[in-house]
């Protein structure tokens, strides 16, 4: 029999990419996905059949992380062997302007999952979608062991999920699992984070159809790694023998300025001329460091980081480029940029 998974934020950056390794090693995916006025599904379309064909193995549900009823009933209709909470509202900027939804769906959230598990009464693993905006303004190297500062309403609300998970393992002996996963990125980014922001900007800046990039902090540092690698992560955590908390990173430590001028000069162009600081983009308090020790990850699940700084700029510029070419065309966009 296939193992049976069920994602959180199916149709999130991570959830995407988790869709799809899932479905290569051939389970069962099932994918919570919530109501939206429009498509909410571009990334997964790639492997999502229509699920009366006799190849479907991806099924997506209307379900919401703050409506508990959904989650028990999908559950208990499903019985997965591993649940990934993955959804979210995941954009720290945006948490200062919505603190108690984000506090209900990115903290709460994770209590509906693990609380319906319960009542549904099924013996699964489970996978939170911790995060390294957990340590705020503790400085770096973060590592498993490092105090958490969050330093946002986001980050005050995956402290809370993290306890909770931890605490759903200690006392009703659940497999949980913590990812303390560093900032990771993709051609699937959403638009509004700053990595694709700027890739994006250099696509139709080279292409004139945009002149001025606005952003907050340049001097921010973040450990950048690539998503899919990431979620690979995810799946050893749940192939463990014990639930565990782990850090996933690169190590590697770079400013946005870099971010910047790395993308910028994969097309020739001097960011100076193009890039503004706009106070609208920076946050009432900011995270100024994450840099990740994942040295439990290497020695405990095996798994290092294999794209860098300068290989992930590239992928990422390329990869816009190429959309806008596309759209610029009116070809059908490709949905495995
Ligand atoms: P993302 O692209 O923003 O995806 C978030 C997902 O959550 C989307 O599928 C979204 O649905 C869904 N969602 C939002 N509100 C929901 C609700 N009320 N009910 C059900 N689903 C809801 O985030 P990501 O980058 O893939 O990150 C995945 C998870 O890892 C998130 O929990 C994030 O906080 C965490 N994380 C991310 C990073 C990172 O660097 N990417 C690092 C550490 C931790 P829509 O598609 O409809 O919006
Ligand atoms: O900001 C600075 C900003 O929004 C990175 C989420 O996935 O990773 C992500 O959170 C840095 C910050 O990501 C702009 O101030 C400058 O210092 O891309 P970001 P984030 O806040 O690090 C963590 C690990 C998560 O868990 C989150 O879910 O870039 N910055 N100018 C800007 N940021 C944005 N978004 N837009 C700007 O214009």
């Amino acid at each position: 029999m296939p193992k049976v998974a069920l994602i959180t934020g199916t149709t999130g950056q991570d959830g995407s990419y988790l869709a799809e390794l899932l479905l290569d090693k051939g389970y069962v995916v099932h994918g919570l996905k919530r109501r939206s006025s429009s498509f909410n599904t571009e990334r997964i379309e790639r492997v999502d059949v229509h699920p009366r064909h006799p190849d479907a193995r991806l099924f997506l549900h209307y379900g919401d992380l703050g409506d508990m009823g959904s989650l028990v009933h999908l559950i208990r209709e499903v019985q997965p062997d591993e649940v990934y909470n993955l959804g979210a509202q995941s954009h720290v900027r945006v948490s200062f302007d919505v603190p108690g939804y984000t506090a209900d769906v990115t903290g709460l959230g994770a209590v509906r999952v693990m609380e319906a598990i319960r009542i549904a009464g099924v013996n699964c693993r489970v996978y939170q979608a911790s995060s390294s905006e957990m340590y705020g303004s503790t400085p770096p190297p973060q590592r498993e062991t490092t105090p958490f500062h969050p330093r946002s309403p986001y980050g005050c609300s995956k402290v809370f999920a993290y306890w909770s998970a931890v605490n759903y393992r200690e006392a009703w002996d659940m497999h949980v699992s913590n990812g303390i996963l560093f900032n990771h990125e993709s051609p699937r980014r959403g638009e509004n984070f700053v990595t694709r922001k700027i890739s994006r900007a250099v696509a139709r800046i080279e292409a004139g159809i945009q002149d001025t990039l606005f952003l907050g902090n340049l001097d921010a540092v973040r450990d950048w790694g690539y998503a899919p690698e990431y979620v690979e992560a995810m799946w050893l955590m749940l192939q463990q023998d014990k639930p565990d908390d782990y850090v996933i990173a690169t190590g590697e430590a770079r400013t946005v300025r870099e971010f910047v001028h790395a993308a910028f000069a994969m097309v020739d162009i001097d960011w100076e001329k193009h890039v503004q600081i706009d106070p609208q983009y920076m946050r009432p308090t900011e995270v100024d460091a994450l840099i990740g020790d994942a040295s439990k990850a290497r020695e405990q699940l095996g798994w290092v980081p294999k794209t860098g700084f300068t290989d992930l700029v590239r992928i990422m510029v390329d990869a816009d480029r190429q959309l806008l070419e596309d759209e610029r065309m009116g070809r059908l966009v490709r949905i495995d940029r």
